[in-house]
């Protein structure tokens, strides 16, 4: 048995890389019946098929070894860092869904890094878009595909060696280009929005993993490219229990438990400390706004639905 990492999904046949070979392989009905499904960022064990080149179908998903994490929207498993990015403008920024994904990221135990693309569109948006975050205790970059060695410059420091990483963020915003001037040697797909449908017309399609070798044979980081969301399927998106989200909002977590009530929900109580900070411009009152529209979807959805969310492809 080998171990690989999957690296793409395309029509139910991932590819694998496992060591300096990639390999196709399919997963049979193996995963079937249970909660599993094997996710591009997967470590995977491999059953090699004799007599089949590895162009072919040249193996079999055996196993899932344990994840560090995994996302169900982008799917992707074992990140240690996430690119959340959102143009200022073309299309113009949904602080909602760029927090949610924010959410969902602390919730997950990763660490995420804001870029705020096209910033030639509205320098002084960019700034002040970068002004919230890093008050709410994030690291939050401005960039323009007019400058790539600022690009480098600002994001190259945020990957680690031999990490894996990733850009998430609506359809559009500019994730495949940033990659591309990261990593000139990966070609990505990228495209107009479509005056029609506002998504790309070369629009990213599945998350794909690209392996970057680092200098000197230390191994490589791995960046993923995923497909934008559209706001619409991106609100129907479920994603922890209400309990929680108070805590996937990093610049909440010193205020909690001092609140005048212990069930305080932080959203119109007397005494909270939350509110406190909104009203004193400590916490940006957006990323409030956020958390109570979050917290009312998250109220909505019944335990039972989650689970079956949480499991569902
Ligand atoms: N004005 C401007 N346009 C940019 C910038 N970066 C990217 N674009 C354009 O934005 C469009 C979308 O870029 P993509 O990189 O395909 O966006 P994406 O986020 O990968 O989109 P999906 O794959 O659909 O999720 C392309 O036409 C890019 O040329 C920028 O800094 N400024
Ligand atoms: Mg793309
Ligand atoms: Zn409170």
């Amino acid at each position: 048995m080998e171990i690989g990492k999957i690296l793409r999904l395309n029509g139910g046949i991932y590819t694998v890389e496992i060591g300096s070979e990639t390999v196709l392989c399919s997963a049979k009905g193996r995963f079937r019946h249970c909660d599993i499904v094997p996710t591009v960022g997967d470590e995977v064990e491999i059953l090699r098929e004799e007599g089949k080149s590895s162009e072919e179908s040249g193996g079999v998903i055996a196993s899932v070894l344990p994840r560090k994490n995994i996302l169900i929207r982008p799917p992707l498993a074992n990140l240690d860092m996430i690119f959340v990015v959102a143009s200022v403008k073309s299309p113009d920024p949904s602080l909602l869904a760029l927090d949610k994904l924010l959410s969902v990221a602390c919730h997950n135990g990763i660490r995420a890094v804001l870029v705020f693309t096209k910033k030639e569109l509205d320098p002084e948006g960019a700034e002040k878009l970068c002004d919230t975050y890093r008050k709410a205790g994030f690291s939050a970059e401005a960039v323009t595909c007019e400058d790539p060695e600022e690009i480098a410059s600002l994001l190259i420091p945020y990957i680690k060696d031999r990490s894996v990483c990733a850009l998430a963020g609506a359809s559009g915003v500019g994730k495949s280009t940033l990659i591309q001037l990261l990593f000139p040697q990966i070609q990505t797909e990228t495209g107009d929005l479509s005056e029609k449908t506002r998504r790309g017309r070369h629009t990213t399609r599945q998350s794909i993993l690209y392996p970057i070798p680092l200098p000197k044979g230390r191994g490589s980081v791995y960046v993923a490219d995923t497909p934008g969301f559209s706001l619409l399927d991106f609100d129907k998106f479920f994603f922890m229990e209400k309990e929680d989200l108070p805590l996937s909002f990093p610049e909440f977590r010193d205020r909690l438990g001092q609140c005048k009530y212990t069930k305080c929900s932080h959203r119109k109580e007397d005494g909270c400390q939350i509110l406190e900070a909104v009203r004193r411009g400590i916490i940006p009152q957006s990323r409030h706004d956020s958390y109570t529209a979050l917290y009312e979807e998250l109220s909505k959805t019944k335990s039972w639905e989650l689970d079956k969310k949480r499991t569902r492809k």
